[in-house]
């Protein structure tokens, strides 16, 4: 398989081992690259840009329109790739490469929108406006557990704006990048020789790369997906050499059940919320508010509904819930759910669950009681816990949902327009997405996607983020026969 010029074999001795999380078994061994590899993908890149920004928007567009309709035929195979290196079900596996189908579409519109705004200007016979122009390079950094939409989201909107991009895919997900690359390949192919060499590019390795990335002073963008940790890690090296940066970190989403709640849309959306995807996204619904006088209805179903859901190999069955990534998230939950029980947590389900060799880690989601919000309820445990809570009053409850370090997304489940309202007003949630009457996760390629807090700030998708992918420039122009300066300045020679 080529990348950057390299080969990346699939079998290589003392290579880059790739998991399946579905056994725990390497299905392929790669070469990784090294630093002077990602530098002169990173010279290539540039090369790329000089040539990538004076081709027009629309045509722009076209290649990633071509792209769309390569990742169509190819959807079946790619979302089973998704399932083998994710271990997500069929249907989430299939649901992600729709995903990069939508914002692909998206793009496509956007190709003949990128506009900026023209200005009134106090000084007569004077236009003022803005330009938007490509930016330059674009380094994308993606995590397992959503191996391709992430880099989708990313290079389709930068493609567009005339941005060339390199993609350093998680270490546990590279198949899937390099598949991503083949497919669009296959658009370049079609679309001839306006596309330049090096307009997107994939380089498989470690930190080493990721480093060599992020430190570029030839990288404009580093787009990166992944935990807090990595986010204070890349977020001050980037800002060192005044780079732009958008940081797409973990979030601690809760969901809040009213009163007026309509208790089985509720169940539904936060069973999907919480143990879908086995707990991996980074909008899975962590924490749940559920207020007194339905606690009794609602708890009990909900427990009824994680007994019943069926945990097991994705790749065979209709099991809704897949295995974790690896032993260490396995670790990282059995940790969680012991700390709870020392503060009073009452745990149901999280067991483990044999599915195939012992080398696969698999578990029954759980749901746990807690007295109040504490230790790992503060945290986000990459796994499917939920912490259930009671609460009494609104504006209590609305301060514990905003007192954690992610700001992600979170849900109201209500019918009161007040409490849908102040939930969704200043005071209200502090996520940069806040939903009613659905859950935390599962959001459409439309809306800007991304948080506050510790979740890094950044906005990847719909909506204006395709801003960040652009420089914008404020232009003043002179028709008049005069030269009045701006705050009524003179300067006579
Ligand atoms: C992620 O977990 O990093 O809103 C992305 C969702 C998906 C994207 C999740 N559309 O759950």
């Amino acid at each position: 398989m080529k990348n950057c010029g390299v080969e990346t074999a699939l079998a290589v001795e003392g290579g880059m081992k790739v998991v399946s999380p579905v056994t725990g078994e390497v299905v392929a061994t790669l070469k990784a690259h090294d630093v002077a590899e990602t530098e002169a993908a990173i010279a290539k890149a540039g090369e790329a840009f000089r040539k990538w920004r004076m081709v027009p928007g629309p045509r722009r567009g076209e290649l990633v329109r071509l792209f769309a309709e390569e990742l169509r035929n190819s959807k079946d195979d790619l979302g089973r790739m998704v399932s083998i290196e994710a271990g997500k079900s069929p249907s989430e596996g299939l649901g992600e490469v729709q995903e990069m189908i939508d914002i692909c579409d998206f793009a496509v519109g956007l190709s003949r929108q990128l506009y900026g705004l023209t200005i009134a200007t106090e000084r007569p016979g004077h236009r003022m406006m803005e330009t938007w122009h490509p930016l330059g390079v674009v380094g994308i950094v993606t995590a397992f557990n959503f191996p391709c939409a992430p880099w989708c989201w990313n290079s389709a909107l930068a493609l567009v704006c005339g941005d060339p991009v390199i993609w350093k895919p998680s270490e546990k997900t590279p198949l899937t990048a390099l598949a991503c690359q083949a497919v669009f390949e296959r658009a370049l192919v079609r679309f001839g020789a306006d596309a330049p060499d090096g307009l997107s590019q994939v380089l498989i390795g470690g930190p080493d790369v990721g480093d060599a990335l992020v430190t570029s002073e030839k990288v404009a963008l580093i787009s990166a997906t992944g935990s807090t940790r990595m986010g204070r890690i890349v977020g001050p090296k980037v800002a060192a050499r005044f780079g732009k940066c958008i940081l797409e970190l973990g979030g601690n989403n809760a969901g809040i059940v009213c009163p007026s709640a309509d208790l089985d849309m509720a169940l539904r959306a936060i069973a999907f919320g919480a143990m879908g995807t086995a707990g991996q996204r980074c909008t899975t619904m962590r924490r749940l508010f559920v207020h007194e006088s339905v606690y009794d209805q609602l708890v009990p179903a909900l427990k009824k509904a994680y007994a019943s859901v069926t945990v097991g190999n994705p790749l065979e069955g209709q099991a809704l819930v897949g295995p974790l990534i690896d032993e260490a998230a396995y670790d990282g939950m059995v940790a969680a759910l012991g700390e709870v029980k020392d503060l009073g947590g009452v745990v149901h389900g999280g067991e483990r669950v044999s599915v195939g060799p012992d080398t696969a880690y698999y578990v029954k989601p759980a749901i746990v009681e807690m007295p109040s919000q504490q230790g790992p309820v503060l945290r986000e445990t990459f796994a499917p816990i939920l912490y259930v809570m009671k609460y009494s009053d609104f504006d209590a409850v609305l301060e514990l949902h905003n007192d954690v370090g992610g700001g992600l997304s979170s849900s109201i489940f209500t019918t009161d327009l007040r409490e849908m309202e102040v939930f969704l007003s200043a005071r209200g949630s502090d996520c940069g997405i806040a939903n009613v009457n659905i859950g935390t996760s599962g959001a459409e390629i439309g809306g800007a996607f991304g948080g506050e807090k510790e979740t890094g700030g950044g906005r990847e998708s719909g909506s204006d983020a395709w801003r960040a992918y652009m420089r914008r420039a404020t232009n003043t122009i002179n028709y008049s026969k005069d030269l009045p300066l701006a705050q009524g300045v003179s300067f006579d020679i």
